[in-house]
Order: structure tokens, then sequence, then C-alpha cells
């Protein structure tokens, strides 16, 4: 083949992905007039405030709200315009690290401290005898919600939520909503509690909670789907933050001088290499002179659990929460509370890119039942380990029977649910293969 023809023939391959790219690309629409007024691309409207009248401090801030993008490797973000110029003006964790595979588990274990062995984005609930942060939190009267875009209605149970598609109104109706990016909707121990389900609001809450001035002060943010980039690209996701995020940092109801924003991805890309994301400190509580740095600390996902114990010296997990190696506590916080973090070599780093099957009480293809936690771990926080009702503290990882491959007697782990007959609030226990 002569170099012409290579280079027309390229050119031709070129412009018929560019245009097959072109056709089914969606571009990013604004889902209302801005983040702080209710529109009806959500569903339903806010109906109650939250009441959250006093503020607890903590050492290094006052109120920390995560916002989690979904699946995009460091490179990809870092070269990305928004998030280099928020990077300027936050702190960038360099060796930030996801847990796991792929999605549900590490916002599982963001909030409760471990992925208890789930490997995939099916639908299941944890009893409530498994504590979470929100039990560390309430203990000292700290004020939380959890704010997930394009959720129906406040505490919505469903596995996903298909909404008319208000980027294309000639487009089919899209499932903008979905429970594996909910973790506080899997723990029974919050959404069958009939006080804290109320905490598991809508984006147009968000709206109503702000401009009441009600925001709490333990705050998750899931953006839907297209706008965290999981069926979309960086640069949708990039446009959703210009959107929503940057008129936020200016606002003093939400960021103030002790605000830290947790801007983070819940997993890398490429599943073959190593688990590091993207993730930027951002808020009026990042010091000012490690504005535009860079940190190269081992964090994790479990970070954000101890950095918030060590921020208001509260109890623990004792799960991965209190270990070590892959908890350190954000270092301008770890400073200023005294905690110690440890040095992880880099060849020495744990592999987060996991994919082989590991026991626990969520996979059916190793099950093993829950066990308690340690209760003999020291958190960053200090406290002691929370123990909530209904747990045995006999029934230890250690006296755990082997695990069972619950597919081959045609069951699932008892903690599956069925997603077809998933649309109440109700529990309905996946007994057969037929699950989800
Ligand atoms: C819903 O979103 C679309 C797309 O941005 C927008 O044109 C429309 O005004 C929005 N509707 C409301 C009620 O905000
Ligand atoms: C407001 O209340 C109604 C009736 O209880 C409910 O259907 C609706 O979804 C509520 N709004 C929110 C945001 O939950
Ligand atoms: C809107 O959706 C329709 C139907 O899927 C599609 O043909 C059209 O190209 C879409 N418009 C845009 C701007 O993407
Ligand atoms: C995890 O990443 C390492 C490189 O850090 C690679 O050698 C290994 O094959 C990866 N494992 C999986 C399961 O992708
Ligand atoms: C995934 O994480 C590694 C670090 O372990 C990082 O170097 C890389 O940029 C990320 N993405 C890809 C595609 O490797
Ligand atoms: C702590 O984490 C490391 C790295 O993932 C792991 O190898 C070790 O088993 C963990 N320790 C406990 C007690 O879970
Ligand atoms: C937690 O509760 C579940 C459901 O009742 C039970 O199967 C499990 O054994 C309990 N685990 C512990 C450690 O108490
Ligand atoms: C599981 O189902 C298959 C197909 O229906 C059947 O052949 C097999 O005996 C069942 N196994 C058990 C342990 O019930
Ligand atoms: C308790 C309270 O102040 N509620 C107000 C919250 O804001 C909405 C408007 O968004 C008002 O209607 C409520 O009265």
């Amino acid at each position: 083949m002569s170099l012409a023809t290579l280079t027309s023939a390229a050119l031709l391959f070129a412009s018929s992905f560019r245009l097959a790219g072109a056709v089914a690309a969606q571009v990013f629409e604004p889902p209302s007039k801005g983040p702080l007024v209710q529109t009806s691309n959500y569903t339903s409207f806010s109906n109650n405030t939250l009441h959250n009248p006093r503020i607890v401090k903590g050492k290094a801030f006052d109120r920390i709200i995560q916002v989690w993008l979904e699946n995009t490797d460091f490179e990809t973000a870092a070269t990305t315009p928004v998030f280099e110029e928020l990077a300027k003006q936050g702190l960038l964790f360099t060796n930030y690290n996801s847990v796991t595979h792929p999605s549900e588990p590490n916002y599982v274990a963001a909030l409760g401290g471990d992925f208890f062995g789930m490997h995939d984005d099916n639908m299941y609930h944890i009893p409530s005898n498994i504590s979470t942060v929100i039990d560390l939190l309430e203990e000292k009267r700290i004020s939380w919600a959890t704010y997930q875009e394009n959720m129906p209605e406040d505490g919505y149970y469903g596995f996903s939520f298909t909404a008319p598609n208000y980027g294309n109104s000639s487009a089919a109706p899209y499932p903008y909503y979905m429970r594996k990016h909910n973790p506080l909707i899997i723990y029974d121990s919050v959404s069958q509690d009939a006080a804290r389900v109320k905490n598991i609001r809508t984006f147009n809450d968000f709206a109503n909670d702000v401009v009441n001035g009600t925001l709490p002060q333990w705050v998750f943010v899931t953006p839907n789907m297209v706008n965290d980039a999981h069926d979309t690209t960086i640069d949708f996701a990039a446009s959703f933050l210009e959107y929503w995020l940057l008129p936020l940092l200016t606002d003093k109801r939400v960021n103030c001088d002790r605000t830290l924003i947790l801007l983070t991805f819940d997993e890398n890309e490429s599943s073959v290499i190593e688990n590091t994301v993207f993730t930027l400190a951002l808020g009026g509580a990042v010091p000012k002179k490690l504005h535009g740095a860079k940190d190269n600390t081992l964090y994790t996902h479990y970070s954000s659990l101890s950095t918030v114990q060590a921020n208001w010296a509260l109890g623990s997990l004792g799960r991965q929460d209190t270990n070590a190696t892959v908890s350190n506590v954000f270092s301008f916080v770890a400073e200023k509370t005294g905690y110690k973090n440890v040095h992880v070599p880099a060849n020495q780093t744990p592999q987060f890119n996991l994919s082989a099957v590991v026991p626990g009480a969520l996979t059916s293809a190793k099950f093993i039942p829950f066990a308690a936690p340690n209760l003999r771990a020291k958190g960053a926080g200090g406290g002691p380990v929370f123990l909530r009702p209904g747990l045995d503290r006999r029934i230890t990882a250690a006296s755990l029977p082997p695990p069972v491959n619950m597919l081959a007697l045609n069951s699932t782990t008892p903690w599956q649910m069925s997603s077809r007959t998933m649309s109440g609030k109700q529990i309905i226990p996946c007994a057969s293969s037929a699950c989800p």
C-alpha cells in the first residue's frame, strides 16, 4: 500500500469513527437553572427541610462534602481543563486509590469500612447489625445526609430509576439513577431506620437544604449516570462540575472556611493496572499554602472514613478503616489531630485492582457470614469500636466456617435481592439462581 493510500484510508477511518462518535455522544444539558433551583427534571420536589441546629466543631473542618464521579483513570482527569483549574484551588492527592472493582463495593467500603467480598454491581442489602460511619457521626450528634441526583423521592429503595430524558426530549427515557452508587440505601442500619432514611435525599432537597441554611456536616453527593461520567466522558462530567460545583464553591452556605470538599472517582477505568483515582481536596478548610500542591501519601476510600474519625475524635468501625496501611488520614488533617500516618513504599502498595473473588458475605461464589469487627482495633479518632444492636461479638473472622459456593447450590448469598421484584421499600430476599 502506498503512503498516499495508507493516509487516505486512515483519514477515512478517522472521519467515520468521529462521525459514529458524534451520533452516539451525549451533550451536557443543565438539569436546572442552577444547583440551588429545584426542577421537575428531578421527578419530585422537596417537601421538607432538615433541621440541624448545632454545629459540632471539628479539628480541621466542620463540614465534609464528598462528590463521587465514575470510572476514570488518573491521567484522564488530570489532563482535563476544568480539573486542572480546580487543582489550582485545592490539594491534589496523587496516590489515592480505590479499593477494588467494580463500582458498588467501593461505595459500600467508603461507608462501612469493608466491601465484604462484593465483586459485582448486583442488588444487595447489609444487615442492621453492621455499623457505618453514620453510627459514629450520630454518637456525637453530627448531622449528615446523602444527595442522589435523579433519585425520584427521599429514601427510594429501587434498583434504578428511569426518567424522561431532560437532555434530549426526543430520546428514550433514561436510567439516570442507580442504587449501586447510593451506599446508604444498601445498609439496613440506615435505610430500614425510619428517622435515618429521611436523610437519603434528592438533588431538589439539596437545593432546599442549602437555601434554608441547613446543609448537614457530613454530605455524600452522587451525580446521575451521565453527569458522573459513568455513561459519558470526562468532558461531560467537567461540564457538570462547571454547572454544579463551581458556583457552590463561592457560596458561603456550602463552602466556608471550615468546609472540606472531596472530589473523587469510584475507580480507575483500566482494571488491569493499579487503581489510583484523581482526588482533590477543595474548600475553605484546605490551608491556602497547599493550593496547587500535590500530596503523594497513600490514601484509599477508607481514608475518607479515618479522616472523618480523626477530625471529630470519633469511634471506629473496626474494619479496614482501622487498617493503618490503607487508611492514612489526609495529611493536613493528620497534622492537626496528631495522627501518625504510615509510609508505604511504592513496591509494597497493596493490590487495589482486585478481580479475583475474595470470601465475604456479599459474594455468592465464596460466601461466609458477616463477622463482628475487630473489637480491639484503634482508629484515627481514638474512640472505641462501635457495636450495633444484634451484633454477636462471638462471630469473629477467625471463627467463620470455610467459604461456600452458593452458586453450585443453585442459590445466592442471602443478602442478594432480586431487582425485578424490587420497587417499594420492602426487602425481598433473592433465594434462587434467578437473581438479580
Ligand atoms: C430540564 O432540562 C432541560 C435541559 O437542560 C432544560 O431545557 C429545561 O428547562 C429543564 N426543565 C426545568 C423545569 O428546569
Ligand atoms: C414529597 O412527598 C410525597 C408524598 O409523600 C412524595 O411522593 C414525594 O416524593 C416527596 N418528595 C421527595 C423529594 O421525596
Ligand atoms: C436526540 O435523540 C434522538 C433520538 O434518539 C436522536 O436521533 C438525536 O440525534 C438526539 N439529539 C441530539 C442532539 O443528540
Ligand atoms: C493489577 O495491577 C498490577 C500492576 O500494578 C498488574 O500486574 C496486575 O496484573 C493487575 N491485576 C489485575 C487483576 O488486573
Ligand atoms: C490507574 O492508576 C495508576 C496508578 O496505580 C495510574 O498511574 C494510572 O494513571 C491510572 N490509570 C491508568 C490508565 O493507568
Ligand atoms: C490491611 O491491608 C493490607 C493491604 O490491603 C492487607 O494486606 C492486610 O491483610 C490488611 N489487614 C487486615 C487485618 O485486614
Ligand atoms: C448479623 O446479623 C445477621 C442477620 O441477622 C446474621 O446473619 C449475622 O450472623 C450477624 N453477624 C454478627 C457478627 O452478629
Ligand atoms: C442446580 O440446577 C441444575 C439445573 O436445574 C440441576 O441439574 C442441579 O442438580 C441443581 N443443583 C443442586 C445442588 O440443586
Ligand atoms: C423550615 C424552613 O425554613 N423551611 C423553608 C425551606 O425553604 C423553602 C423554600 O425552598 C420554604 O418554603 C420553607 O418554608
